[in-house]
């Protein structure tokens, strides 16, 4: 047999490009390239979708499942390691009860099939209320704010990039992430496209990063003071009667009340930008055709996260862009998700140890150390991860490393043995992601155009069970039922799509679903039921897919309001109770002196968070773990190619790069390096770097949400 080339959307990031893969005759990747044939990525690729084949050939990885007998794993059979996890789990609820356990899942269950479809099976089979992910590490604070200004937490807007005259980017680095809550192949492409048809782009950012160095205009701002700038724009709309507003809204005088204080002068105090440019920037905004203001990570973890994602979408209200083509609009995903029906509503509970609030189901991640740490009723005692590392990820990571060795017991579901799954007592090793089905269930929520696009598994699975069924069969491990066969994702399937086909009065219709298997059957059912789907007015389903594998284009995005709008009035809400009772915490704010020095982050482009550090074709160059600096700052505090920092949670010794495009004040670490401790990764423990996550601190935390503070994190820096 010939090399033969398959198509498949890359998991590696956001962006879902689609890759067109050669393989050899033992199904080994020969080369990748991007699909031209894309409408929506049109054969863009990064070199970490390049780096897929080698990925997936690390001899590192994990194939068979891995029980640590003491200091040791040794493989095991996969009967072997759920009936061991079975036991364990049923000893743990016996004398501690199912409060005593816990999951965590990590980002890549975003990317997978068996994320979207199975891991909320295994969340319920646990039946806990420790339920941490990298969401509250990430975008939870502009879920949270979407859920109160619109009533739900997955209709989040997204900037109009391809029609967009104006754009405002806050905290976001496409250039190096591909895009974020933001889902759009060749982000650099469509931000040059931008600039090319006379637009403008104005990065906010404390580094001028390579993103900044394309834009119109660069803004260095003081880390975790964004608040303040998008306050002093929303002041000086209502100020200078720029405001006008094109969609039904509530709240817009309490709006202009919350701002009638944060003036530009007193932005201009935290943020470091003019008064003058933040007038300039509201006047701008207000007279563009069209415009649009995003913001993601660098605002999203920060102390005022949510207040800054609700004033990110306050001023697309304002400026009238929401929800009009070339502003802010929201994606028409294919394939019909949870139908919400209720208003969302946040902190319906709180965690034990620090009262911190529930959101979406899930407890902040930055209190996993102390409910880890702390005895008494609902200490966690068992934990599953799934394609996490929280050691490297979450807030003090170093106390994280302490809790789990603590454990009664430990399962993780990953591809390696990284800095977290060590403490496991059983690894459960995913198939290769060429023997793993693709669909983009959440990033299609996100997405600057309409568009969908399945994958069937590429080769076989020779064997091994797919992802899919590791979790289906965890599920009934970890609460006592019979798991000893891939059956247990069918029996999934199945209740899911006879609740589904109920709800839509359709119970009659089972045997009509196509697919090869109960999860293709599930896909068909959730394209079918769609807003394009075969029985619901359009055509679509799988079988319009598995016939067009480049993907198709379903369109540009079109305005949505009211329909997608779930608020108790029907109308978008731009003062949320919660969020006005928050905005006293960021007056108190101004008080508060400016530390002199903080910490922030910063993305690789050949980097994934914690675990693509492990390839040689990877690693190297620029993608190293170094404190990036000002020189006058390394002048002033001696400080040569070394040095030693230290926050409230930590002390690291770290390499030294000296660079202008970080402000003064403002030092820089990527997080997800750390890799010394004993993992399995040869590559990565020769490139070790060291974990950013000893330094940020877990009790400081954005107040709505919980979630963890990377940036604006207080440390003093010497030399080493
Ligand atoms: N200081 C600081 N910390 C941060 C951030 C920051 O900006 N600064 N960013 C935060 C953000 S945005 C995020 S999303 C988190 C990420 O934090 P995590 O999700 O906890 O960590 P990752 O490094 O993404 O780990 C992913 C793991 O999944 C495994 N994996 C890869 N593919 C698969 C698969 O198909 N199946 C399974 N089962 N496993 C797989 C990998 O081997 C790896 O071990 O980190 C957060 N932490
Ligand atoms: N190559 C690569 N791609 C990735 C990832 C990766 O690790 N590597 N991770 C993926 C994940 S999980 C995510 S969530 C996305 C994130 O995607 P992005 O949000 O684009 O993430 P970053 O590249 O970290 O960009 C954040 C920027 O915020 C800036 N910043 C820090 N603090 C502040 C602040 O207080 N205010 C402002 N205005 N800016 C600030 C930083 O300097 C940085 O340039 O990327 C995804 N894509
Ligand atoms: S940009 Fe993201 S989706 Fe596209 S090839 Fe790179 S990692 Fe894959
Ligand atoms: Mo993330």
């Amino acid at each position: 047999m010939a090399p033969r080339s398959l198509l498949r959307t890359c998991p590696l990031c956001e962006a879902v490009c689609g890759l067109s893969i050669t393989l050899d005759d033992n199904d080994r990747v020969l080369s990748v390239r991007g699909d031209r044939d894309d409408p929506f990525s049109k054969g863009f690729i990064c070199p970490k979708g390049a780096g897929f084949g080698k990925l997936d050939d690390d001899p590192d990885l994990v194939t068979t499942p891995l029980i640590r007998d003491d200091a040791d794993f040794r493989p095991a059979s996969w009967d072997e390691a759920f009936d061991l996890i079975a036991q364990r789990f049923a000893a743990v609820h016996a004398a501690h009860g199912t409060g005593a356990t816990a999951v965590y899942l990590g980002n890549p269950t975003a990317h997978t099939i068996a994320g979207a479809l199975y891991a909320p099976a295994l969340v319920r089979a646990l039946s806990t209320r420790h339920v941490y992910s990298a969401s509250t590490a990430d975008q939870m604070p502009k879920q949270v704010a979407a859920g109160l200004m619109f009533g739900d937490p997955m209709v989040v807007p997204v900037p109009d990039l391809d029609r967009t005259d104006y754009l405002l980017m806050l905290g976001a680095n496409p250039l190096e992430s591909n895009g974020s809550l933001c889902t759009a192949p060749n982000f650099p492409g469509r931000l040059k496209a931008l600039r090319a048809r006379g637009g403008k782009l104005v990065v906010v950012d404390p580094r001028a990063t390579r993103t900044a160095e394309l834009a119109d205009e660069h803004l260095f701002i003081r880390p975790g003071t964004d608040a303040y700038l998008l306050f002093a724009v929303v002041h000086t709309l209502f100020a200078e009667n720029l405001a006008d507003v094109s969609v039904e809204v509530d709240g817009l005088d309490e709006l202009r009340a919350a701002a009638a204080d944060f003036t530009p002068e007193v932005a201009t105090e935290r943020t470091g930008i003019p008064a003058e440019t933040i007038r300039r920037i509201a006047r701008e905004l207000a007279a563009a055709p069209t415009a649009a203001v995003y913001a993601r990570i660098g605002t999203c973890t920060t102390e005022f996260g949510t207040l800054t994602q609700w004033l990110v979408d306050a001023i697309n209200v304002l400026t009238g862009n929401l929800d009009a083509p070339g502003g802010a609009m929201f994606a028409t995903p294919a394939a019909l998700g949870i139908t919400r029906t209720k208003p969302f509503r946040p902190g319906r509970w709180t965690s034990r140890v620090r009262e911190l609030p529930e959101t979406m189901g899930e407890l902040p991640v930055a209190t996993l150390a102390d409910e880890l740490e702390t005895p008494g009723e609902g200490q966690i005692r068992a934990l599953v991860t799934v394609a996490g590392n929280p050691v490297l990820s979450a807030p003090s990571g170093a106390r994280l490393d302490v809790g789990l060795a603590g454990l009664d017991f430990m399962v993780s579901v990953d591809r390696y043995v990284n800095e977290t799954t060590r403490h496991a007592n059983v690894i459960l090793p995913p198939p290769r992601s060429i023997q793993s089905p693709h669909y983009d269930f959440a990033l299609l929520h996100f997405a600057v155009r309409n568009y969908a696009r399945y994958s069937r598994p590429l080769v076989p699975l020779d064997g091994r069970p797919s992802e899919s069924a590791v979790l289906a069969r965890l599920a009934a491990a970890v609460s006592g039922q019979p798991h000893h066969s891939d059956e247990a994702v069918a029996m999934i399937d199945e209740l899911v799509i006879a609740g589904m086909l109920h709800k839509a009065g359709m119970s009659d219709r089972r045997d009509e679903l196509e697919g090869a298997d109960t999860t293709e059957q599930r896909v068909d059912l959730m394209l079918k039921l769609g807003p394009y789907g075969a029985w619901n007015g359009g055509d679509l389903g799988l079988r319009t897919l598995l016939d067009n594998p480049h993907g198709i284009d379903l369109g540009p995005l079109e305005p949505r309001l009211p329909g997608v709008l779930l608020t108790a009035t029907g109308r978008v809400d731009l003062a949320p109770q919660p969020l006005l009772a928050d905005v006293s915490r960021l007056r108190e704010g101004l008080a508060a002196s400016a530390p002199p020095m903080v910490l922030i982050g910063r993305r690789q482009l050949r980097s994934n968070n914690s675990w693509m550090h492990n390839i040689e074709a990877l690693v190297g160059g620029s993608n190293h773990c170094t404190l990036h600096i000002h020189p006058d700052d390394a002048d002033r505090l001696g400080i040569g190619e070394a040095a030693e920092i230290t926050s409230a949670a930590g002390s690291l010794t770290v390499q030294v790069e000296l660079t202008s495009a970080i402000m003064p004040g403002v030092v820089s670490l990527p997080h997800g390096w750390g890799h010394a401790a004993s993992t399995t990764q040869s590559v990565a423990r020769a490139h070790a770097g060291v974990n950013a996550n000893a330094l940020t601190d877990n009790s400081i935390v954005d107040a709505i949400t919980g979630t963890a503070v990377f940036n604006g994190v207080p440390v003093t820096v010497g030399p080493a």
